[in-house]
């Protein structure tokens, strides 16, 4: 079974200016775990008192999902997320010899006790923690020293290894996949009789994020990291609303979950982050599911799925046609049954005629002007 871990509230407010106060982020975990988010990455506590307040007051709040604190492989991390009363808690520390030379002055086999002793140290304070151990930049170090940091990390207590493609390195199809890696990670780790589970954190930076994570997935990870609207760091991760709609369209799981919630949750998400949801967006995009072209239109009005390979009421939204200088006959019709408006052919021709014109000049006809549109042309006869 796929669990879900949406890491808006960590990974998303390390995009460039973005902050959710309290109360939005509040506002923002209860929609998720409407959805039926499993796990909610609620901040890095360490970062500020807010964000420390923050994943207290979301951890009191009783929802149905994991609350989750990020750490790093610091002892001072580690207790600043359990004072939380955090149920997940992610621990990361890189692994590759030139970071930890170059960055921390150490060589691998400190960093590793470091790792283990903190996990060790987590687990005892409180053995029902559930903790993810992440070599940060996983998937470009030497796959040697991850598998010597997560057998650690295992052994030492951790629960789940995330994979992490912190750079947006990995392309489906390449030598460096992420289906190759997953396979060959849990092959070795099982190959130690050590079965933990496996999350993939993917970064987007050229694009490839969603179709990585879902490759990853296909390998056996159990749990997919993903943020609203995909904010984080530059490029940011797997897009929310694209990764849940592939798994419950394609892979026919997530019966449970609400996604007709998704737009609510990215409205919110994009109105206090003040990054706005590009209108080309998938899924929740003005436009997703909204016909342009005459050609289109005409087809799309007797069957959406001649021009959509997705129907929109899966996230509770319709199908649309635009009214602009693309518009055919079939999208005048369409508009007019939805304003219950009868006309004649002649009078069909001067309102598209009317339209055309007015898209020309770059502007979209909305309903309610092509309401004023008809009654212009029924008290100007020709
Ligand atoms: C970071 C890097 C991280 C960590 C992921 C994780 C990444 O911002 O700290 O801890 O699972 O992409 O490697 O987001
Ligand atoms: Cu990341």
């Amino acid at each position: 079974m796929v669990r879900i871990l949406d890491t808006t509230l960590r990974e998303g407010e390390q995009t460039p200016g973005v902050y959710f106060d309290n109360h939005i982020k509040l506002a923002i975990a209860d929609i998720l775990d409407e959805i039926g988010i499993d796990i909610i990455e609620a901040g890095h506590p360490v970062v500020s008192k807010e964000i420390f307040e923050a994943v207290q007051q979301l951890s009191a709040h009783n929802l149905k999902a994991s609350i989750g604190a990020h750490a790093r492989s610091l002892k001072q991390d580690i207790d600043l997320a359990l004072e939380c009363n955090v149920n997940f808690l992610g621990i990361f520390f890189c692994v590759s010899d030139s970071r930890l030379n170059h960055v921390f002055k150490k060589d691998l086999g400190s960093a590793v006790d470091q790792i283990a002793e903190v996990i060790a140290y987590a687990k005892n304070k409180n053995p029902d923690l559930v903790i993810r151990y992440t070599p940060e930049d996983t998937v470009r170090s030497p796959f040697s020293n991850v598998i010597e940091a997560s057998l650690a990390a295992v052994q030492a207590g951790a629960d789940i290894i995330s994979v992490a493609d912190t750079t947006g390195f990995m392309i489906p199809g390449t030598e460096h996949n992420l289906y190759d890696y997953v396979s060959r990670l849990k092959e070795t780790l099982a190959a130690h009789n050590l079965f933990p589970k496996i999350a993939v954190h993917c970064h987007n930076d050229r694009g490839y994020a969603l179709a990585n994570a879902i490759d990853g997935f296909r390998a056996g990870a159990e749990i997919i990291d993903a943020s609203v609207l995909g904010l984080g760091e530059r490029a940011g991760i797997v897009d929310l609303a694209q990764l849940l709609v592939s798994l419950k369209n394609d892979f026919n799981l997530g019966n449970t979950w609400r996604l007709e919630k998704l737009p609510e949750l990215y409205g919110l998400v994009s109105n206090y982050s003040g990054i706005p949801i590009p209108v080309n967006f998938p899924i929740i995009g003005k436009n997703a599911f909204t016909h342009c072209a005459g050609v289109h239109t005409h087809a799309a009005v007797k069957n959406p799925l001649h021009y959509q390979s997705l129907d929109p009421a899966l996230v509770g939204r319709d199908m649309h046609v635009s009214l602009d200088h693309m518009s055919g006959l079939s999208s005048i019709e369409w508009a007019l049954e939805k304003l219950s408006i009868q006309v004649d052919k002649t009078m069909l021709l001067r309102i598209l005629d009317q339209v055309k014109s007015i898209g020309r000049k770059g502007r979209i006809v909305d309903l309610s002007e092509l309401g004023h549109i008809v009654d212009w042309c029924r008290k100007h006869p020709v």
